[in-house]
């Protein structure tokens, strides 16, 4: 009995492999965790991806009767440990000049690995991108050039842009092609980012390294007194998994995985075994899940806490004091951490949930300039008006692997899925309708604006929500309420954040008018 609770514990979790987040109810426990499995058992798994399972063998596993009825699960593929090796990279800040800032897709190589060279894709640069500072009010023209042998896009996440210059599908830059994207940045201080968004290489492209920063600023952010030195109190720390070949190069098309693309070799801002050196002071991280599909839940190896100051599209009206923080595909968050109380001694690192070592950190005696955390720091809040808006479109996300949808539809380039006018805030309300086997976690993103999460299950969202959002992790048979408004016109995107179900056809397009 026992080993067949084995084997049918192997066939679920190799259907679910990939990167799915546990969808709460986990009481089911251990059940699915693999991390005591044998490498070899590990190789089985692996065969057994389920994209590749005929109609009839999912239908078989959707009518399995599950005696817990719950198939949430964690990454399956561990992650190893940062030995702390090499000290974090730090993306060049691009401030723009006169209002311009070029941004150029080229591809190169790069020493991740000591004495090897990798084939990646970079923004001004052979891997990953810069960090772009722009200001609250300002006019800026983004540059973008893609100097790669292959169609690209320019999609700035987290940024209210019209959507001509969203970056979306249609917008395609041809190799050795430029356009100019002009826009007034028209929003609070924030962490965003930008990346690819072709149909059929998103996916790819992000992977091998296209992808970068941007940070806004206004004048709210510069008059609070918040670590802002960058590369000394304020560091942007991008989380990325990766598989490496055998010979340390990105396949990722041997790596593939239609439920999501996971590795075991975390890199931070493309740094392989990375540490960071930090004084003993309060210092500002961050953080931007831009894997294709892994969740992270960060927290400190000694069990302290940090202060989150930051949504993925704003602060938060005060720091939230947290353990724990996890971030879905696309999320960001900033935290404060003190380090005041530790020193060189001190055995502390960012770990993830699983008490995997993603980041230590080495502290430097000498640098004690602690800034002191603002109490206020936002006027974010969801009004009474907002409260109690109709819900006036609603969304259901359904489906694993190559088989999946929002609203029984899959992505169409010349379908407009909805309408809404400029400016006009609607409830979006977001279904995750759960399989047989409980499903998985989706995390939703909308181009061109930043919402508010009115209601999760009928409750008000976690304190850590309560902010700017642009993506929100949708767990297995949650309902979301969120309130959406878009001050530009265009057509822009809203889809599932783990780049292969996007890939597949977990899309759909508002147009704003
Ligand atoms: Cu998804």
């Amino acid at each position: 009995m026992k080993s067949i609770l084995w084997i049918f514990t192997l066939l679920v979790s190799a259907a679910i492999i990939g990167g799915c987040s546990a969808s709460g109810s986990d009481s089911d426990g251990n059940a699915m965790d693999n991390s005591n499995m044998t490498e070899e058992e590990m190789a089985d798994m692996e065969g057994m991806d389920h994209s590749n399972m005929t109609e009839e063998g999912m239908a078989n596993m959707e009518g399995m009767d599950m005696e817990n009825g719950d198939a949430s699960h964690t990454n399956q593929l561990a992650l190893n440990n940062s030995i702390g090796k090499n000290e974090l990279g730090l993306p060049p800040l691009v401030e723009s000049k006169d209002g311009m800032v070029d941004i150029t897709a080229q591809q190169g190589t790069t020493e991740i690995f000591k004495g090897v060279q990798t084939e990646t894709l970079g923004y001004n640069g052979s891997f990953l991108g810069p960090v772009i500072r722009i200001n609250k009010g300002e006019k800026v023209t983004f540059r973008t050039g893609n100097e790669m042998s292959e169609p690209t896009t320019f999609h700035w996440h987290g940024v209210e842009i019209p959507g001509e210059g969203d970056g979306g599908p249609h917008q395609v830059i041809q190799p050795g092609e430029a356009k100019d994207v002009e826009f007034t940045v028209n929003q609070g201080a924030a962490t965003l980012w930008f990346h690819p968004h072709p149909v059929g290489a998103t996916a790819e492209q992000v992977y091998k390294g296209l992808a970068g920063f941007i940070y806004v600023e206004d004048e709210n952010s510069k008059k609070l007194r918040l670590p802002d030195e960058y590369g000394v109190n304020d560091f942007p720390v991008v989380f990325q998994d990766r598989q490496f070949t055998e010979e340390k190069q990105f396949d990722y098309q041997a790596v593939l995985n239609e439920d999501g693309t996971i590795g075991d070799t975390l890199l931070i801002n493309g740094t392989l075994n990375p540490k960071l050196t930090v004084g003993k002071e309060n210092v500002r991280l961050r953080l931007l899940n831009g894997s294709n599909a892994r969740n992270y839940t960060f927290k400190l190896n000694t069990g302290d806490s940090f202060q989150q100051i930051a949504t993925d599209g704003g602060l938060v009206n005060e720091p939230n004091e947290m353990d724990e923080i996890t971030l879905t595909p696309g999320e960001r968050a900033e935290i404060i951490v003190d380090f005041s109380k530790y020193n060189a001694e001190s055995d502390i690192a960012l770990v993830n949930e699983v008490d995997t070592i993603l980041l230590p950190f080495k502290i430097e005696g000498q640098k004690t300039n602690s800034i002191e955390i603002p109490e206020t720091l936002n006027d974010y809040v969801v009004t009474e008006e907002e409260k109690n808006l109709p819900v006036t479109k609603k969304l259901e996300l359904f489906g694993m692997g190559k088989m999946v949808y929002i609203n029984g539809k899959q992505f169409d380039m010349n379908r407009i899925d909805f309408t809404q006018k400029q400016g006009e805030t609607e409830i979006w309300e977001i279904y995750n309708k759960p399989d047989k086997m409980g499903g998985m976690t989706h995390p939703f993103h909308i181009h061109g604006t930043q919402f508010k999460i009115v209601s999760i299950d009928g409750k008000e969202p976690p304190i850590s929500q309560q902010g700017w959002k642009d993506s929100i992790g949708v767990e297995a048979g949650q309902t979301v309420k969120l309130a959406v408004q878009f001050n530009n016109k265009g057509v822009y995107m809203f889809h599932c954040h783990i780049l292969e179900h996007e890939e597949n056809g977990m899309m759909g397009q508002v147009e704003v008018i």
